[in-house]
């Protein structure tokens, strides 16, 4: 199965946002990255609440929510999580994690868990049978544009390996930070299935953004 797009929305400025969900319809891309951060799990503040309910009326793509938060499972109530979507809370951000991903399967939405760099793989342990996917950060979260740490490609194959060989291997990975061409050739081959494309990729201004798509895809066929 070809790689899947989950475009980082909050790569796109206020005004430049219709414009592009408009081109992502048009080339089918899969999911919408929405990158929520409470300035306390991560260093800065992003996209929220308003946002999500207002994204819903501008398209009908569905949502990959990355909820970047301290103690997620106390505000999943806020979001309109809708059945059939991602969500994913950090391992890091709470002692609840299994009732947070508990919470997002009652909603009919599908639990990701997010690792941070240093967060061994053994995080997964007695949680697998609850996920649908796993979300690996290649750079800390809380920033766009920064560079990937090397070694959590590494992390990803090591990963892909441990779920085959559990007989899991539809539980999906996906990586985020530093998305670029070059390293989403090597994320693929890794073993990614779900690539979070930010300002190293599709959000860029060297082409305009069918083309960026249209190579990008190429790359993680
Ligand atoms: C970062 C966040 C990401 C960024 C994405 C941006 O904390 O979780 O989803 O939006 O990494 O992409 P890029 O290509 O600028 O790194
Ligand atoms: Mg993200």
């Amino acid at each position: 199965m070809s790689g899947k797009i989950s475009a980082s929305m909050m790569c796109a400025g206020p005004a430049e946002t219709e414009r592009y969900l408009k081109c992502f319809e048009r080339n089918g891309v899969e999911y919408l990255h929405i990158d929520i951060m409470d300035g306390c799990f991560v260093p800065n503040y992003t996209l929220g609440t308003d946002y999500v309910k207002a994204l819903r009326k501008l398209s009908p793509i569905p949502l990959d929510i990355h909820l970047m938060i301290e103690r997620p499972e106390e505000k999943l109530d806020w979001f309109d999580i809708r059945p059939g979507e991602y969500v994913s809370v950090h391992y890091e951000s709470t002692r609840h994690v299994h009732r947070a991903i508990a919470k997002i399967a009652e909603k009919g939405a599908r639990p990701m868990l997010a690792l941070n760099p240093a967060t061994p793989l053994s995080a997964i342990d007695y949680l697998t049978d609850d996920l649908a996917a796993i979300l690996i950060m290649t750079v800390n979260p809380g920033f766009s544009g920064q560079k990937m740490i090397p070694q959590t490609l590494g992390k990803i194959s090591d990963l892909r390996r441990r779920l085959d060989e559990m007989g899991r291997g539809d539980i999906e990975i996906e990586a985020d930070g530093n998305v670029s061409f070059a390293n989403a050739q090597k994320m693929r081959a890794a073993g990614t299935g779900i690539f979070v494309a930010g300002t190293s990729s599709i959000f860029t201004k060297e082409t305009d953004t069918d083309t960026a798509i249209r190579n990008f895809r190429d790359v993680i066929a």
